[in-house]
């Protein structure tokens, strides 16, 4: 038998830095979601890919910044967390910003675990000022090696990959070499519902919005119902969601439901409806007790 490795790698980096599209770039799938908002992620969220004899866990993180909501501390938590349960840690740099501040304060926080620095976003900029930037970074003596790429087209991916591939440590997969994502399915289709919200309604959606997949039921031709809720936290925030005569709602769940026939394969009778739950602070606690955040 041909000897198996396997590990994990944390993709750190500033909100919007490109973290999740890294990660769906790599598994060469969407696992999970992209928009051009800041704090898209709000979980952990593992992408899976093979390479070879390699298998790469990659760990999508909330993006880091200084947070002031409960949930905000939670999310930054969950990263810091992922950075240190992993084998290799990737720092992702948008090189399309104006300021680094937020990045030299993350490698700071970080202390002494090696990094990789992945300088991201290089089909925006010119390689003068992206030598400058990388130049910046060379201090750190932390820092084992410098990449330069695009997550989005893919340049500067394929190497990165290889050189994570050989940080892997010896030993057996941790999963099947099908799965893609330690997602369940609801939460997953839950993640495509929100990305849709987020587009269509960018800075008028609520930040306590959340979606939750009621039902999800598969049936033998292939098609799968799902049943979901939009829920938010006050009756005020309905009309938001709804629209003009209910036309938002139905955007929202045409848009969803064309992602997730596309990306699953197959038909999908998508059915959302809005909810109000005015215990916000019970779901994060709820959100804790399912590990999708870390505890604290
Ligand atoms: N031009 C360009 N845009 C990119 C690149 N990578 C990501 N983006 C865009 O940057 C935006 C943010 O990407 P995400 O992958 O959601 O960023 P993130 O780091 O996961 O963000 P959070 O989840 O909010 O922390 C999206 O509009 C992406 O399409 C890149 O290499 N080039
Ligand atoms: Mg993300």
């Amino acid at each position: 038998m041909t000897l198996q490795y396997c590990g994990f790698v944390a993709i750190l980096g500033e909100p919007n830095a490109g973290k999740s599209t890294l990660v769906n770039q790599i598994v060469g799938s969407k696992v999970s979601i992209v928009t051009p908002k800041v704090q898209t992620t709000r979980r952990r969220i593992l992408g899976i890919a093979l390479r070879g004899d390699h298998q790469l866990i990659l760990m999508d993180t909330p993006g880091i910044f200084t947070p002031n909501r409960q949930m905000e501390k939670a999310m930054v938590k969950t990263a810091y967390q992922s950075g240190r349960d992993a084998d290799c840690v990737v720092l992702l740099i948008d090189v399309a910003q104006k300021k680094f501040d937020g990045c030299h304060e993350i490698i700071k926080k970080l202390g002494g675990k090696p990094l990789i620095l992945a300088l991201n976003k290089v089909d925006l900029i010119d390689p003068i000022r992206l030598l400058k930037i990388s130049a910046d970074f060379a201090q750190y003596p932390q820092i084992t090696d410098t990449f330069m790429i695009s997550a989005l087209t893919g340049d500067g991916v394929d190497d990165l990959t290889s050189h994570l591939c050989k940080q892997m440590p010896q030993g057996p997969w941790h999963y099947p070499e099908d799965q893609i994502t330690d997602l369940p399915m609801r939460l997953w289709a839950a993640e495509i519902t929100r990305e849709q919200l987020v587009l269509q309604l960018r800075h008028e959606l609520p930040y306590e919005t959340y979606v939750e997949t009621e039902k999800w039921e598969p049936f033998d031709n292939g098609s799968v119902k799902v049943n979901q809720a939009v829920v938010v936290a006050r009756d005020a925030q309905k009309p938001i969601i709804l629209g003009k005569k209910g036309q938002q709602i139905k955007n929202i769940s045409m848009k969803a439901r064309l992602e997730m026939e596309r990306l699953l394969g197959h038909p999908v009778h998508l059915l959302l409806f809005v909810k109000v739950t005015d215990d916000w602070m019970n779901k994060i606690n709820i959100w804790h007790e399912a590990g999708i955040i870390s505890e604290g």
